[in-house]
């Protein structure tokens, strides 16, 4: 049985990721932080499972990563842990960057110094695209950060690649575009509409208050997305790839979308608040995964509105469950 780590097992993807590796027969070791309330929701339904073990760590803890690589002598680690809101991090740039660069240094360094036999997976981000002119984007593009976040994700990026040339270490990178689920955090815009449109449509809230309407995004589901993680692991070379559905729509889109499948109208019930608009935006996001699909035979499954349906029915009955 294969053993991994995985850091940021409480957020949307660990949740997925630590699920799909059970159920395909991994050992898995679900690494998350102290928090002074429990915030395990979205891993209560594997905390019993006999091969899921969960342990407390912290990004800037170096020798957190020695003592759990002696410890479980494990074949895989997934980094996924960051503070990953990308409007934060202009309001936190310092703390946003320390999880992300920190963190990838110690695991590396640890990877380097114990055993360069343990395959790495690094979380990047088509945010390291940013306003990037070229359209759509691959493995190939240039990176042109457009926050603080994806400037940090830049810099964990090429320390994959250096390990990977200097040391030989399998590590790879996945440039996930955005990806989502009903597991999603409620402040990112998918889960904001579709948690808005499900406490409308049950009368507890009258309106929702959006930022840049007419930015556009490759959506896909999270749980499509940490396959292509693990398939990453598994391909005979370490590199890096592109995750996306090739599909762009504009948040506008999506919540129109959203707001059709509530039968609710958009003109009475969203408000535009400058205050959500971001010091810089980013444009266009749209990934070309061809290199994915060809060389691990990765695709996505599910779609746009296949998504938004997922998303607003799961809301629905959690509002419900919550009245
Ligand atoms: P979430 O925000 O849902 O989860 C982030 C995880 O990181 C949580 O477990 C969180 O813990 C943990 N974490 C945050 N800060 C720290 C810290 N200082 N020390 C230890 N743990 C910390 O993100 P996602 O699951 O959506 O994303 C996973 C990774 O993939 C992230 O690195 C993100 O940047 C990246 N990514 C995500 C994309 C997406 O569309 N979802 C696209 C591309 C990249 P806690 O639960 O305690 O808050
Ligand atoms: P993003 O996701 O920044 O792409 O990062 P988010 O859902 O926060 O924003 C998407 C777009 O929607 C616009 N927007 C709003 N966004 C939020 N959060 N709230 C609003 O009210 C709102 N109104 C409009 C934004 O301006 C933006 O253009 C996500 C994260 O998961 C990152 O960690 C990951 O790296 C990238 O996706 C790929």
């Amino acid at each position: 049985m294969k053993t991994a780590l995985i850091t940021g097992v409480t957020g949307q993807d660990g949740s997925y990721l630590a699920q799909h590796l059970l159920e395909v027969g991994y050992k898995v070791i679900g690494l998350k932080r102290r928090t002074s309330i429990i915030s395990t929701d979205r891993i209560d339904h594997i905390f019993n499972h006999e091969n899921f073990v969960l342990e407390y760590f912290e990004l800037d803890d170096p020798g957190v990563m020695y003592r759990l690589i002696n410890k479980y002598d494990p074949e895989e680690i997934y980094n996924l842990a960051a503070q990953s809101h990308v409007r934060v991090s202009f309001d936190i740039p310092l703390s946003t960057t320390n999880t992300i660069v920190t963190g990838v240094t110690h695991i590396l360094e640890a990877i380097r110094n114990t055993n360069r036999n343990i395959k790495f997976y690094q979380a990047s981000s088509s945010e390291m695209f940013g306003d990037s002119p070229q359209v759509p984007q691959n493995e190939l593009t240039r990176f042109s950060p457009a926050s603080p976040y994806a400037c940090a994700k830049v810099y964990a990026h090429h320390l994959v690649r250096n390990y990977r040339k200097s040391y030989g270490v399998f590590a790879c990178s996945g440039i996930l575009f955005n990806h989502e689920s009903p597991r999603r955090g409620e402040t990112f815009v998918t889960r904001k509409i579709t948690l808005a449109a499900a406490r409308i449509k049950l009368g507890i809230q009258e309106k929702l208050h959006l930022g840049n309407l007419d930015a556009v995004r490759d959506w896909g589901f999270a749980g499509d997305y940490v396959k292509a993680m693990h398939m990453m692991m598994q391909h005979e070379k370490p590199d890096d790839y592109v995750i996306a559905t090739g599909v762009s729509r504009t948040v506008k889109e999506w919540l129109e979308n959203v707001f059709e499948i509530a039968r609710l109208s958009v003109q009475d019930h969203v408000e535009i608040d400058p205050r959500l608009f971001r010091p810089h935006e980013v444009p266009v996001l749209l990934g070309d995964s061809s290199k994915a699909k060809r060389v691990l035979g990765w695709e996505p499954d599910v779609t746009f509105s296949d998504l938004a349906k997922m998303m607003y029915d799961e809301d629905l009955k959690y509002v419900k469950s919550s009245l």
